[in-house]
């Protein structure tokens, strides 16, 4: 396994819509494993394919508490079949910005199709953390982050912090190089 580099806010690569995944291959497998270790070592509860820049339709997650056993998933082409009336908030983070909290408002709960790690299909309804996560990495997958979810006040704020940041970063590059 490989632990591979996350993309942050303002990469355009997040805004991409990915791609269905046609056969769950030895080589999709081998990517849902880099994505566990990159999760892992980051750490998260949850990894979409673009967040390290492939964009398949693919995500891994693991929302068992810290104190018990590791319980990894591998999500593949995840359709959402049902979310519920009822919603709930929850404060979201993501790796691809950050040290940025906010709530965020969704269905309490989603029933959602997929293929597992082995290409067989699945459907699975979820609640809590786990309903979460999924809506957050699914979003991921087409383009969506959860600031989408916030006042335009706060996400244009992020956005300009995280785009300023970026702008530094890159002088900063290019000075070490002219060294
Ligand atoms: O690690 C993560 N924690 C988290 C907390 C609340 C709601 C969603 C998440 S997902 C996030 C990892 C991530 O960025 N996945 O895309
Ligand atoms: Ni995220």
């Amino acid at each position: 396994m490989t632990k591979r580099d996350i993309i942050i806010l303002p990469d355009a690569q997040l805004r991409r819509v990915s791609e269905p995944i046609k056969t769950v291959d030895a080589g999709i497998r081998q990517l849902a494993d880099d994505m566990l270790e990159t999760m892992y070592e980051a750490p998260g509860i949850g990894l979409a394919a673009i967040q390290i820049a492939v964009p398949k339709r693919l995500l891994v997650l693991d929302v068992s508490k810290d104190d018990a056993p590791k319980e990894p998933m591998v999500v593949i082409n995840p359709e959402i079949v049902w979310e519920s009336e009822e919603r709930s908030v929850y404060q979201e983070g993501c790796l691809s910005i950050p040290d940025f909290y906010e709530d965020v408002e969704r269905p309490e709960r989603v029933r959602v199709t997929f293929l597992d790690r082995e290409g067989k299909p699945c459907e699975l309804e979820a609640d809590g953390i786990l309903a979460t996560c999924l809506q957050h990495e699914i979003d991921h997958l087409n383009g969506v982050l959860f600031i989408d979810h916030i006042s335009k006040l706060k996400r244009d704020r992020v956005v300009t912090k995280f785009t300023k940041q970026a702008r530094a970063n890159a002088r900063l590059d290019k000075q070490r190089k002219l060294a």
